[in-house]
Order: structure tokens, then sequence, then C-alpha cells
């Protein structure tokens, strides 16, 4: 028996009042989601029900200035985390350029928040990801005018995680301590449930990742061990491809998990991959989308690079940018 979801009946589902707020299905006709192979309206399992409900999309769901405090927090903890900025700060060498890419994206694309240079991680031949940087949130900053509604921000995005983990969800009582939700180990909070708003409930790990404006995310699915069969994610800055492809339905895709998905994804995700099911989703920023169960296990995602011939929308090219994703898993 599926669990009664929160996130379906909460009265916080309705944030703003620009309309973009109301939830997007994979089921359903949208104009941030179309199918691949394109036109196609029978990829893999549109017609199953079970999808209603396993990917869910607001692109709507944070204002401009609730993104600006966002991402204003996430780039202050990464910046902590980058040891390239933290020499740069006390040489006292730091840049007010862009940085690497010159990304403009409006003023929805929050690029003036962006200044210097980054460390971005190149990631290996065999990684999934490539030019970002990535930390832990833990804890939420000391209180700045920079982002004085945060604890109430990240509120709402852990009020639209179901209270309970599905039953498909591997192991949730493991107890040792949860891998990466991509590769290598990491300490993730597992606090009480009622802890003070704004901070991580328990069970659940909170990333923040940076990607460059040249970086991109291979296909793959997340570390079974790392996390269970809930992911949300938070789009802020750059608009990006979010590319989800039935897994084994790409042409040299092998069954197996986030390994054998990045090794078969080494022709580059931007291209759709022969015979592919799947979508593509728009992520503008502000918006958030959660997967689960079929779609978290079944289905690869991906965030396409901007020179893919499929981060083109409504016959424009989106505008190249950084990025920073706030990922929440359960
Ligand atoms: O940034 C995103 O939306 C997806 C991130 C992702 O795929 C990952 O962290 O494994």
């Amino acid at each position: 028996m599926r669990v009664l979801r929160p996130f379906l009946r909460s009265p916080r589902r309705i944030h703003t009042t620009s309309g973009l707020d109301t939830v997007h299905r994979l089921t359903e006709p949208s104009s941030w989601i179309r199918p691949i192979p394109a036109g196609s309206l029978d990829g893999t399992a549109t017609q199953d029900n079970t999808l209603r409900d396993d990917f869910l999309l607001w692109p709507g769901f944070f204002s401009l200035e609730e993104s600006r405090q966002l991402l204003a927090m996430a780039l202050w903890k990464l910046d902590r985390a980058d040891s390239t900025r933290r020499r740069r700060r006390k040489g006292g060498t730091g840049t007010t350029a862009l940085g690497q890419g010159d990304g403009d994206g409006g003023e929805g694309g929050l690029q003036d928040l962006f200044h210097g240079e980054y460390g971005f991680e190149e990631g290996h031949y065999d990684s999934v990801i490539h030019h970002y940087r990535e930390t832990l949130l833990s804890s939420l900053p000391p209180p700045s005018s920079a982002f004085p509604d945060l604890p109430s921000l990240m509120q709402r995005i852990y009020s639209i995680l179901p209270a309970i983990p599905s039953p498909t969800s591997p192991s949730p009582t493991s107890p040792s301590p949860p891998s990466h939700p991509r590769t290598s180990p990491s300490a993730a909070p597992s606090g009480p449930s009622d802890l003070p708003a704004g901070l991580p409930p328990r069970n659940t790990s909170t990333h923040l990742l940076h990607l460059a404006p040249h970086g991109e995310i291979l296909p793959h699915v997340d570390n079974l061990d790392a996390s269970g069969s809930v992911i949300v994610g938070v789009s802020l800055g750059s608009e990006r491809v979010l590319r989800l492809r039935a897994k084994g339905s790409g042409k040299g895709d092998a069954p197996g998990g986030a390994a054998a998905a990045a090794t078969s994804a080494a022709g580059g995700a931007g291209v759709a991959a022969e015979g592919a099911k799947g979508w593509d989703i728009r992520l503008p920023s502000g918006s958030v989308y959660l997967q689960r169960d079929t779609i978290r296990y079944g289905f690869e995602h991906s965030i396409l690079g901007y020179e893919a011939p499929e981060s083109v929308w409504d016959g424009q090219r989106l505008l190249a940018g950084h990025r920073v994703s706030i990922m929440v898993r359960l």
C-alpha cells in the first residue's frame, strides 16, 4: 500500500500567486516537460498511473526574492568549503568578474550573485558529474540580512517530503552512516524530526551542488546505499534541462547502479541515446522537483550541458550560467 503523502494535502503547497506554483506531472501535458523521443506521449510508461506521483515539478515554488536568499546562503556555505576561495580571501586576491563561463541567465538567473573564480572539481573520466563544487548542508549559517527568511524557506523544502519512507526504500534503518549519494562516504545529519525550523528532518541529507556553466551531470541512478526512495531538488540560478531516461533504454546501457550508468554515459549526456525513453524537464530558477520510487530507481537522471541539442526549449537555447541545486534525500 502506498503511503499517504503530506505534500498532496498540505496547505503549504501553494506559495505564490504566479500560477507557476501548481504541480506538473509526467503523466499530464506541461510546457515544462516534454517526452523523449520528441513527440512521443507513450514514453515507457506514461499511461502507467503509478508514475503520477513519482515525479512532481513545481516550476515556481520560490519567488525571485526567495530564490535569491536561498542562493546567497548556498554560495556562502559553498565558499567556506572551497579551499581555493579561502586561500584567495586570505591573500586578498579575489576578483569580481563572473566565474568561468560568463553566464547571463537574465534577472531570474541570479547571475549577479556569482563572483570570482571557483574551485570547481573537474570530475574524472568515469565520474558522473563534471565541473562542480559540492558541500553537505548540516547546519544553517548564522542569521544574515542576505537571507532573513532562511529557516522558513528551508522548512518549505522539507515540508514536501513524505513523512514516512516508502516501503520500497532499501534498508532505511541501516546502522552504518549513509555514504555519498553518488560515490564516497559522508556524514549525513540524522537528527530528531522536531528540530527547529529549517534544520533537516531525521534521516535526510541535504547537499548543495554548484554546477559551472560548462559543467554537466551524466545519466545515473543515485547510490542505492546512500539514500532512500525520495529525492528533492531545488534549482537556483541559470536554467538547465533535467533528463529522465528509462534505465536500459539508451544505447549501450547496462542495468545497474550509478557506476554502470556513469560508464554507459561516457558518450555524453547531451545526446539523446538511441531508443532512449523518458522526459526532458526544464528547470527554471526557483523550481522544485521531487522524484521517488519508480522514477528514482527505474530511471537515470542527468543535467544536460548547454551545448546539447536538447538544451533548446521553444526554439531558444537556454542561456548558459551558473546553477546551484539544493538536493534533499530521504
Ligand atoms: O542538480 C540536480 O538537479 C541533480 C543532481 C544530481 O543528479 C545528483 O546530485 O546526483
